[in-house]
């Protein structure tokens, strides 16, 4: 063997080597117990950052573990290729948006090939793929058909100077990102699906994935925003209709001493009429683009309407504002304004001089303070008639009935989730096929002109280009009345894509059917992998997807993902890696130096992998060094490793020592089999050097005379070595596939059953005892447990380092204190 340790030749090698095999190519297969394991797939970009690396060699780690524990592992990879990066480039650059993205996927699968990753690359998707997303448009015609996918008026940013809708990330403090123009917002018909149907579901099922993070889950629920409250329809004068409110403190109804409405309420409109300073106001209010979570903070602004309504409960009139922190597209764009209970009321009550009135107090039955701010705890009622005396709670009871009674009121469930707005009016995304005909309204493509492609030459050189510029491919006849009509020209969001990817990789091959039994063998996915940032979107719109699959009978499981890991980011500097900010390091440029498995065990090692990881050159190099002597050593002990086969070592033969270190290397076993379940896998690498340290300390020459302790530590060098490789294997995979078959241990490591603990050993009871010679420490001793006085005094002296100190002297007394020390006094 080269005592040198060459990276590039040994992965080059081994990589042949699982593609011969076909090591990684996933078959079902009903004796075994499955395990899918999949990390978040790529976009496209172009290049693999330390990002991907890091999320992808967590992913190929537990995979790799899965195969040794003997399961049946699938781990596929894809592309999400649709996105409008493609579209940006093909501006730039003058190419389709399919050629930059296809050069790009042909590019990084090269790349990740190079990382030995053990993908079954027979399962590959490309969400751009007709052959791919013409299931995504036919799922969306049964949703179509059964009312979860509908059209309805919704607001885009329009760029008055380029025409054309821009995305949220192509606006840039309000302006448009090309045209530099004030982009303002337009109404237009736009596709829905009706995720608020699941949306009790989708929070209350969240309590059954135990495997989640619990900060993910919190996100998810809070996104869905479930809210328990009372809607109640106050009287407005001089209109028709009533004006209805939802709160979630019914019981502090009597201190509502005004009513808010959103600028875009229907009653805000019709006030404005003949209202010029509201017209005004309103328009002002419409420039302001505002994030909801900017709304609550930013200062507050309103106008009276001049409407008043009618209180339920004390008949007094209560004025009508508009504010501008009501949203109009949450409850029902209106709000009872209780300014001595809520914050957002008290300030503006404060700024307009409205009455403040307060209606809770403390829990002790004192006056609540409200002058200067909202008192927002729960006490009791005052000030509000024969309520008075109720706490909160029961309050918000009764008042409720007594509203529902009165037929002014009933509890309502309110979401903060909204429908899920899935046009987009970008090129580079899957066609919604459908047909828009002036008679019979959005009509469902037929079924057998599936898939509906996106046009594929295209010209990219005169700027923006949407379906709706390409008549070609609009043009149409209506498949209900055979009218012209128009095709429709929006395309899907590219969260669709990736929310169903998982389960077409069980059956990517499948041309007649969107997902077929494999779907349900391998689903759902066991262990899936990725970034924080798509704690909401991403896993929520998937978790919905599955779940109208489940509806469709495409597959019977209710949740897509049963264990999720979201790694960290890679920071350099404590800052986050990325281009824009020109930190970044190349792991190409790394992996061509230094090979994969220095760069693997580097990401595993640094952090564990929930945490951020921040880049250091000088504890790369320490990887690559230990990977260096662990090869270095391997070749040295070539011989030992070929003539050592038997490990049935009879243990009592063994010595202390011997048998202390039999302990130690079961006890780190134990422990890496633990990080790897519990998915620390840091100190997996942790354990392995240390592991690789007691190796050294065997003594693997022969010792005189003594042929037992030769055999023994023959025999531990042999077993801790293959333990290392074993433990070690599913991070750096290479190195440690190719000394099991250069040293003979076996032909795929990633096929070995992995290590059993020796329970045995684990109980072994030595102790660690320090030998001093006239106070001084010279010498440890490790010895059985229950070791007499006098073996342990002969044992001490027989020690090589005492005898240095001892030679030539008298030995006075030997002092045992039992587990810590033996003291030796000598003298001249
Ligand atoms: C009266 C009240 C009194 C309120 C009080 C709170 C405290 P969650 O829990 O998030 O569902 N609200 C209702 N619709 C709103 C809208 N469209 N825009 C802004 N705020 C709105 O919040 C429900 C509470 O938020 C409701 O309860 C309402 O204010 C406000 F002492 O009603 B509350
Ligand atoms: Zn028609």
């Amino acid at each position: 063997m080269d005592p040198n340790y060459r990276p590039q030749a040994i992965e080059k090698a081994v990589q042949d080597f699982w593609a011969d095999n076909k090591t990684f190519q996933a078959k079902e297969d009903f004796n075994k117990e499955k395990f899918f394991c999949l990390a978040m797939i790529p976009y496209p970009s172009g290049y693999l950052h330390v990002g991907h690396v890091r999320n992808y060699t967590i992913a190929d780690v537990i995979a790799r573990y899965q195969h040794m524990l003997g399961k049946n592992v699938m781990q596929p990879v894809g592309w999400d290729a649709f996105g409008l990066p493609a579209e940006n480039a093909a501006l730039k650059n003058k190419t389709a948006p399919a050629k930059w993205t296809y050069a790009n996927i042909d590019h990084m699968r090269e790349q990740l090939k190079t990382l030995g990753f053990a993908y079954d690359w027979s399962r590959e998707v490309t969400t751009c793929d007709p052959e791919y997303y013409k299931w995504e448009q036919w799922l969306f015609l049964r949703m179509f058909e059964k009312g979860l996918a509908y059209k309805k008026l919704s607001a885009v940013n329009w760029d008055p100077v380029d025409q054309t809708v821009l995305a949220n990330e192509q606006v840039i403090d309000g302006k448009g990102w090309r045209s530099g123009a004030t982009v303002e917002k337009r109404e237009i018909p736009q596709w829905f699906l009706k995720i608020t149907d699941y949306a009790d579901e989708l929070i209350d099922s969240l309590d059954e994935l135990n495997e989640w993070p619990e900060q993910v889950k919190t996100m998810q629920r809070n996104w869905i925003g479930r809210s328990y409250g009372t809607t109640i329809q106050f009287n407005v004068n001089g209109y028709d209709k009533a004006l209805e409110v939802y709160t979630t403190r019914a019981d502090t109804l009597c201190g509502a001493t005004y009513l808010c409405i959103a600028p875009e309420h229907a009653l805000a409109i019709h006030a404005a009429k003949n209202n010029k300073k509201l017209q005004i106001f309103l328009a002002e209010l419409k420039q302001n683009t505002t994030s909801e979570a900017d709304l609550a903070t930013q200062q507050k602004l309103g106008m009276a309407t001049g409407f008043t309504a009618k209180h339920p409960i004390t008949n007094e009139e209560l004025p009508i504002w508009v504010a501008n922190y009501v949203l109009a597209s949450y409850g029902s764009g209106a709000v009872m304004a209780v300014p001595a209970h809520d914050e957002r009321d008290h300030e503006f009550a404060k700024k307009y001089q409205l009455e403040i009135k307060a209606v809770v107090n403390n829990k002790d039955g004192s006056a609540a303070d409200v002058s200067d701010k909202a008192f927002i705890e729960y006490g009791t009622l005052t000030n509000s008639g024969i309520y008075d005396g109720l706490s909160c709670e029961e309050a918000k009871t009764t008042i409720t009935k007594a509203l529902t009674e009165q037929s002014a009121g009933s509890s309502t469930t309110k979401y903060r989730l909204h429908d899920w707005g899935v046009s987009r009016q970008r090129f580079w995304g899957a066609p919604i096929p459908i047909i828009n005909c002036d008679d019979c309204g959005p009509v469902a493509v037929p079924q057998e002109d599936l898939p509906i492609c996106l046009p594929e030459k295209v010209n990219f050189t005169q700027g923006i280009v949407s379906l709706a510029d390409i008549p070609e491919f609009y043009k149409t006849i209506c498949p209900n009345c055979g009218k012209g009509a128009k095709r429709e020209t929006d395309t899907f969001d590219t969260f669709m894509e990736s929310s169903w990817y998982y389960a077409r990789m069980a059956c990517a091959d499948q041309t007649t059917e969107m997902l077929d039994a494999r779907a349900n063998y391998w689903t759902p996915v066991d262990q899936y992998v990725g970034g924080i940032e798509h704690a909401v979107m991403h896993l929520l719109y998937a978790r919905f997807i599955h779940k109208v699959l489940r509806d469709e009978s495409l597959i019977n499981t209710s949740e897509p993902f049963n264990r999720l890991l979201t790694q960290g980011m890679v920071l350099k500097d404590g800052i986050k890696m990325s281009k824009s900010k020109g930190n970044t390091v190349d792991p190409d440029r790394l992996v061509k130096e230094y090979g994969a498995d220095s760069v693997r065990l580097f990401t595993i090692f640094t952090a564990p992998p929930e945490q951020s990881l921040e880049w250091s050159d000088s504890a790369f190099e320490g990887c690559f060094r230990f990977l260096k002597r662990l090869w270095a050593f391997g070749a040295e002990q070539q011989n030992l490793f070929e003539n050592e086969k038997d490990h049935n070592v009879d243990w009592s033969i063994a010595n202390a020592v011997q048998q202390e270190q039999w302990r130690e290397i079961n006890l780190i076993l134990k422990q890496a089999t633990y990080d790897f379940e519990r998915q620390q896998l840091n100190t997996v690498v942790s354990g392995a050097m240390k592991l690789f340290n007691l190796i050294g300390k065997i003594e693997a020459k022969e010792i005189a005379n003594n042929k037992n302790a030769t055999e023994v530590n023959h025999a531990l060098i042999h077993i801790s070595f293959r333990t290392l490789l074993l433990i070690l294997a599913p991070i750096a995979p290479h190195i440690c596939q190719k000394l099991w078959q250069d040293l003979n241990f076996g032909k795929l490591i990633v096929h070995t059953p992995w290590p059993k603990v020796s329970e045995q050993a684990l109980e072994t009871q030595t102790v660690s005892l320090v030998i001093q010679v006239n106070g001084k420490l010279r010498s440890k001793l490790v010895i059985a447990k229950d070791a007499s006085k006098e073996a342990i005094e002969a044992a001490s002296l027989d020690d090589e380092s005492v005898q240095r100190h001892t030679q030539g002297k008298t030995i006075r007394k030997v002092i045992v204190v039992p587990n810590k020390l033996i003291n030796i006094v000598v003298t001249d």
